[in-house]
C-alpha cells in the first residue's frame, strides 16, 4: 500500500509520485474513498493545520493543492460518470472573493457519477451570476461553496436574491468553515459536510 506515501508526496509538493502512486494504488484495485480521504484529502488537512500554525505559508499551500490536484485527477473516471442519463440539473461555484475549489470539485464530480446534469461555475462567482444560470438552466438544485469565514456572507447574499428572484431552485451550501446551523439561519435548503452528503441531498431534494 502506497496511501502514506501519498500523503507525504502531497505534503513534499511532489506531484509526479504523487501521481505515480495513486495510479498504482488504482491499478492494486485499492477502494477509491481510500486514496482520496487518507491520502489526498488527509493531507490537505494537515497543510492547513501546518498553514495555522506559521508553518507553512501560502506558495507552500498552493504546491501543496497541485500535488493534491495531480492525483485526484486520476479519480476523477472514478467519481464522475457523465454517460448516465441527467436526473436533474445542479449549479455549483464557489462564491465570490474564495479561489478554492478542491472541495467544490469533488462535489461536483460525485454530482455528476450519482446522474446529475452538473453546471460547474468555477469559483469566485458572484451572486448575480448564480442567479442568472440557475434561471437560465432552469437548474433543480444551486450548490455554494466556501472555504473563508470572510465570503460566507456571499451565501447569504446568493441566498436571498435566489429567493427574491422568485426561483424554485433549492440551495445547498457547504465548504470547512459552513455549519448546518449556519444553513438554517441564513434559510438555505440543505448544508452538507462532505461530498457524498451532498449528493445524498440533492437525492433527497430530487425524491430520487
Ligand atoms: Co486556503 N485557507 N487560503 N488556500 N486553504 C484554508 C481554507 C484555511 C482553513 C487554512 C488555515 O488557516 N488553516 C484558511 C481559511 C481560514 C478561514 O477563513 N476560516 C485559508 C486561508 C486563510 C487562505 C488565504 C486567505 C491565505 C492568504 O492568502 N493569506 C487564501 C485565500 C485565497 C482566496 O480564496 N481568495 C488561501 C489560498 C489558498 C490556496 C490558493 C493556496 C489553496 C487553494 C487551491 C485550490 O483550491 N485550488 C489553499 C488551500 C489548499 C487550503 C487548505 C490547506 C485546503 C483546502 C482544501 O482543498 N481541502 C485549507 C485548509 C483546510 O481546509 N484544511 C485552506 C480539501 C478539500 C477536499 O476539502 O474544500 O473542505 P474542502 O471540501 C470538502 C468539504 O468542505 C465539503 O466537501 C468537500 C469534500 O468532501 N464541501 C462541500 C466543500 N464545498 C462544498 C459544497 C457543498 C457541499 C459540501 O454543497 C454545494
Amino acid at each position: 500500500m502506497a496511501i502514506k506515501e501519498i500523503f507525504e508526496g502531497v505534503l513534499s509538493f511532489d506531484a509526479a509520485k504523487v501521481k505515480e502512486l495513486t495510479q498504482y494504488e488504482l491499478d492494486a484495485g485499492t477502494e477509491i474513498n481510500a486514496i482520496l480521504n487518507d491520502g489526498l484529502i488527509g493531507a490537505l488537512d494537515v497543510v492547513g493545520e501546518k498553514f495555522s500554525a506559521g508553518e507553512m505559508f501560502v506558495p507552500e499551500m498552493l504546491q501543496a493543492a497541485k500535488a493534491m490536484k495531480a492525483g485526484l485527477e486520476l479519480l476523477k473516471p472514478y467519481l464522475s460518470n457523465k454517460s448516465i442519463a441527467s436526473k436533474g440539473t445542479i449549479i455549483i461555484g464557489t462564491v465570490k472573493g474564495d479561489q478554492h475549489d478542491i472541495g467544490k470539485n469533488l462535489v461536483a464530480m460525485m454530482l455528476e457519477g450519482a446522474g446529475f446534469r452538473v453546471v460547474d461555475l468555477g469559483v469566485d462567482v458572484d451572486v448575480d451570476r448564480f442567479v442568472k444560470a440557475a434561471s437560465e438552466y432552469n437548474a433543480d438544485v444551486l450548490g455554494l461553496s466556501a472555504l473563508l469565514t470572510t465570503t460566507m456572507p456571499v451565501m447569504e447574499n446568493t441566498v436571498a436574491a435566489i429567493k427574491e428572484a422568485g426561483l424554485a431552485v433549492r440551495t445547498i451550501i457547504g465548504g470547512a468553515p459552513v455549519t448546518e446551523a449556519f444553513a438554517d439561519q441564513i434559510g438555505a435548503d440543505g448544508y452538507s459536510a462532505d461530498a457524498p452528503g451532498a449528493v445524498e441531498l440533492a437525492r433527497k431534494m430530487m425524491a430520487i
